[in-house]
């Protein structure tokens, strides 16, 4: 009753009353080539209403941004804050495009989403607050984010502090974040999946160790560090498709973010891997869309698809679960050509 009952109201009446300032720092143009308009491939930024949810949250939490406080705290914090919506809003904001991830998205499932962030940088706000990394000598290795709701996600700080643009996001695609995303604050962290760095509905971030505190997906026996692994997802055709002999466009998405997509190719059958065309890349903490136009000959085929890295790691062919840490193994997609 009090989440969505006058407090709700307020909350409401809150998101409506933000203004998002123009960011000190904007996210780089996303390159015209980016979006390669194929049909049936997901568009290069997912629109919000679009935007898969994962949570754990019965009733989404209606926090009001006017009452809001976000504490910072714990060890080797040498002047802990509270901060409010304002104190934030007031400082120079960053924009960045940065693609998330679910560790429970299933090889070729829905959980990935590409999204423009607006928020304070992370690391600035740590350091402001005397937090040294753990590779720098300081005593805490885990930032764990309490929610108003009870959740608690943990992450490394080196990750968060290493020159990332890990984010306090407080915009999504041009707007306050929607309720279901997190208003009015959460975190989003490049190339960590969400339940080690997306905590949503933000107020408590407090420095730890990872020896000292488990938070809510570990206790739950998922792994405490978790980068996100390396995919590559056929958008279309879709699963038992028929389409008609000649030329189909093969199509999808890859990502590995903050590593960077170099290369994407996609195997008929048991023939040789064949490289397919990649759309412009917009930064390295983006999925990239690919193609490939496919001479399909009548019958039914398998086509498979991989990714390599930034690095230069080839995506796996390991099949994993996805616990503890991210499923992997490669997508495939079953059609009938007519
Ligand atoms: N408060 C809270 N934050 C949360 C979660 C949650 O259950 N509660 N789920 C996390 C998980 S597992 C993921 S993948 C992302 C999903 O963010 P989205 O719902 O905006 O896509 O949020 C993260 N933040
Ligand atoms: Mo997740």
């Amino acid at each position: 009753r009090s989440l969505n009952g006058s407090r709700g109201r307020d909350a409401v009446a809150s998101r409506d009353n933000v203004l998002l300032p123009a960011p000190g720092s904007p996210a780089t143009p996303v390159p015209g080539g980016a979006g390669l308009r194929i049909p049936g491939v997901s568009p290069f930024v997912t629109p919000t209403k679009d935007f898969y949810r994962v949570d754990t949250a019965l009733v989404v939490p209606k926090v009001d941004a006017t009452t809001w406080r976000l504490r910072i705290h714990g060890k080797g914090v040498t002047r802990p804050v509270s901060l409010s919506f304002d104190d934030l809003l007031r400082r120079s904001l960053i924009e960045r495009d940065i693609t998330l991830t679910c560790v429970s998205n299933e090889v070729g499932g829905p959980y990935v989403g590409n999204a423009r962030w607006i928020g304070v940088r992370l690391a600035d706000l740590l350091a402001e607050c005397g937090v040294t990394p753990p590779s720098k000598g300081g005593p805490a290795d885990q930032l764990v984010a309490r929610s108003v709701d009870g959740m608690t996600i943990g992450s490394p700080v080196d990750d968060v502090m290493d020159g990332r643009d890990a984010l306090l996001a407080v915009g999504m695609n041009g707007r306050p974040l929607p309720f279901e995303h997190g208003f009015p604050v959460r975190m989003v962290v490049p190339g960590l999946y969400g339940y080690v760095s997306a905590c949503k509905w933000i107020q408590d971030l407090e420095l730890t160790t990872f020896d000292a505190y488990d938070p809510y997906w570990v206790k739950r026996d998922w792994a405490r560090r978790a980068p996100v692994k390396t995919q590559s997802r056929i958008d279309t055709p879709k699963p038992f498709a028929r389409p008609r002999a000649g030329t189909v466009m093969v199509a999808g998405v890859a990502w590995a973010q903050h590593r960077g997509v170099r290369e994407v190719e996609v195997r008929v059958d048991d023939g040789p891997w064949q490289r397919a065309r990649l759309a412009a890349e917009d930064t390295v903490d983006t999925w990239r869309q690919w193609s490939f136009p496919w001479e399909a000959t009548k019958g039914g085929h398998t086509l498979t698809v991989r990714a390599t890295d930034g690095t230069g790691q080839v995506q796996t062919a390991q099949r994993a679960r996805t616990i503890p840490d991210g499923a992997s193994g490669r997508h495939s997609v079953v059609v009938t050509v007519d």
